[in-house]
């Protein structure tokens, strides 16, 4: 863009801005007054705008100085914008189509265009409405196994790898929030924590005194900051993946940080078994939604089941970087698979307690989940939302004894409130 100092743009400032970018004026063809422009934006953090020209629809994303869902008194660095844009690069090269094409990326703006997924619609909500998306645990299992395992030291050259740990630890804002909200205020009366009251009071007190569940928290919350395994989106949850029919895409890794594998694999499977845990309330009568509620956990086990298979396809395909050399631990048959099977079982039990996690930050800390505060009878959203937590304590305490998936849906089960 020609104009340098960071003004947030608005439906009527943003067609004579984009103007000014020649890809994106070509993009969208026609002339500036005959763009249509509208914000959209209903996450926590920035501007989203919908920007249809004469030949092209666009999405415009750009950074606010402050946390939208707060206000201005918690500035947030502009500079997200930056790390979210490396990120999708880096995601579009480790499993292309997946994430939307960047079409232009301004810094000073902090503004992102890029490719608009129509008629594509949020996970988070498309669960809520009882739809159902065939290939999601193929689409979205691949994902986490490519952008995870080709952005770490099995894969990666090392200078290329250590290039990347450094860029992304610039992203020190965005990891707060996450250290923040997600690892330490859920688990202590903060300003800004809230849940269903009086109905989950006791459950939550019960939580907060629980010193062997904090402490296990803080040992998760030590591997978040301290294991760089890999470039993670930091964000996956069922709100930044968009669907339509079978297909599914992934969106807004702002978040990016090189961290442990199992945190977005967690954060996305604790997302589906949260949506699972809502269905009651959702139903209009009981038991409609018990067969949409079984879907979402088969989608769980099987996004998993794509993860292993993929990971273990990439593991003999590309295992390139540095760690595990074939020279030393052989081909499959061998040391090789010991080594994989190792692996995967670090990732899933961390998975399991990082699925604790944040199923207990999204009830009692922040920011919640819309299946959850779209039940609009207290009671029965502090049923569904107790579910959850007590789950998720099941998953943080004893995550090194899920042997699978299957042990996770059995205990969901366990937990189900009674009809
Ligand atoms: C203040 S930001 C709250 C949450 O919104 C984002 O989507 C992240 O999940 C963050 O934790
Ligand atoms: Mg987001």
């Amino acid at each position: 863009m020609v104009t340098t100092e960071y003004q947030p743009l608005t439906p009527e400032t943003l067609p004579d801005r984009l103007a000014e970018i020649p890809d994106i004026a070509r993009q969208l063809g026609g002339e500036a007054h005959q763009w249509h422009c509208r914000e959209v934006g209903d996450g926590n953090l920035n501007l989203v705008f919908i920007v249809e020209g004469a030949t092209k629809t666009l999405i415009v994303k750009q950074a606010l100085p402050y946390v939208r869902l707060v206000g201005e008194s918690w500035p947030l660095p502009l500079k997200r914008s930056y790390f979210e844009y490396h990120a999708l690069c880096r995601q579009q090269q480790r499993d292309p189509g997946r994430v939307p094409e960047v079409i232009h990326f301004d810094e000073p703006q902090a503004l992102i265009a890029m490719e608009f997924f129509s008629p594509h619609v949020i996970l988070r909500q498309s669960l809520i409405n009882g739809a159902r998306h065939q290939d999601l645990a193929l689409h979205i299992g691949r994902f986490m196994a490519r952008t995870l395992f080709r952005g770490s030291d099995l894969c990666l050259p090392a200078k290329e790898r250590k290039a990347d740990l450094q860029l992304f630890a610039g992203n020190v804002e965005l990891c707060d929030i996450t250290e923040s909200l997600v690892f330490t205020e859920p688990y202590f009366d903060a300003d800004q924590n809230r849940h269903t009251t009086p109905q989950l009071d006791s459950l939550v007190a019960s939580l907060r005194a629980d010193e062997t569940l904090k402490l296990q928290v803080q040992h998760l919350k030590m591997d978040f900051c301290t294991r760089a395994e890999t470039m993670l989106h930091g964000d996956l949850h069922t709100g930044s993946v968009m669907v339509h029919e079978d297909n599914a895409r992934v969106i807004d890794p702002e978040f990016a940080l090189y961290g442990p594998m199992g945190f977005d694999i967690g954060m996305y499977l604790s997302n589906l078994w949260m949506a699972a845990c809502s269905q009651i309330g959702h139903a209009n009568r009981p038991g409609e939604r018990d067969e949409h509620r079984n879907w979402i956990l088969d989608v769980a086990n099987d996004t998993w089941t794509v993860f292993i298979q993929e990971f273990s396809r990439l593991w003999d395909t590309e295992r390139l970087g540095i760690l595990y050399p074939e020279t030393v631990v052989g081909n499959r048959a061998s040391a090789s698979e010991l080594a994989l099977n190792h692996r995967l079982k670090t990732i899933w039990r961390d998975a399991l307690g990082f699925a604790g996690v944040e199923m207990h930050r999204r009830i009692l800390g922040l920011a919640h989940n819309a299946e959850f505060e779209d039940i609009s009878d207290p009671d029965l959203r502090a049923q569904c939302e107790s579910h959850a937590l007590t789950l998720g304590r099941d998953l943080i305490l004893g995550r090194a004894g899920f042997s699978n998936v299957d042990a996770v849906s059995r205990r969901f089960h366990q937990r189900l409130p009674a009809a």
